[in-house]
């Protein structure tokens, strides 16, 4: 096997593009024939984490479960894609120092809150206004940006990246690291 594992982890509020970028990620990663998996937070909340909710203490169980398992992977020579929203610097960190220095890879999908709310794809941002999902990410929950991210995907002049060109941009992070 000639290839070396990683984790790219993608945080961001919901309705940033994680699910999205995730998937056009994989779908070049597997036109070049490299293998990977995706870990994505709302799925895995169907499975391996179903009886987590949203209160700190299960998100942070939610992020360090799904840390530990992209790990796996890691190890076996995947490139594994987590995304989820991971709201807590912490959290992140501890999924970090889980894997060895260039080996986690984490991208911030810098969008405007704005946006992410506009865009509400499955109306969740509409019932958290209205007060019918409490402890919403970005409305009455915290969301600690990175400090130090690998990569960070942001508008341009107004202008969101289209999937392609966000994977592009990871895509060559990971040829300059050496994992393509
Ligand atoms: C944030 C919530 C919440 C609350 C339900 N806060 O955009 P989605 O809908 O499809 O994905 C979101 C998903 C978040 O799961 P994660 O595992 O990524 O979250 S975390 O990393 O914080 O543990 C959103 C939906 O679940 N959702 N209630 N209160 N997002």
């Amino acid at each position: 096997l000639n290839q070396k594992g990683c984790v790219v982890w993608i945080t961001g509020l919901s309705g940033s593009g994680k699910s999205t970028l995730a998937c056009s990620l994989s779908r070049e990663l597997h036109s070049r024939g490299k293998l990977s998996y995706i870990l994505d937070g709302d799925n895995l909340r169907h499975g391996l984490n179903k009886d987590l909710g949203f209160k700190p203490e299960d998100r942070t169980e939610n992020i360090r479960r799904t840390g530990e398992v992209a790990k796996l992977f890691a190890d076996a020579g995947l490139i594994c894609v987590a995304s989820l929203i991971s709201p807590y610097r912490r959290d992140r960190d501890t999924c970090r120092a889980m894997l060895s220095d260039p080996n986690f890879i984490e991208v911030y999908m810098n969008m405007p809150l704005a946006l992410c709310e506009a865009r509400d794809p499955k109306g969740l941002y509409k019932l958290a206004r209205a007060g019918k999902i409490k402890g919403f990410t970005g409305i009455d929950d915290p969301y600690e940006p990175p400090l130090n991210c690998e990569i960070e995907i942001k508008e341009d002049g107004g202008i969101c990246p289209t999937p392609t060109v966000m994977a592009g941009q990871v895509v060559s992070y990971l040829e300059e690291k050496g994992f393509l």
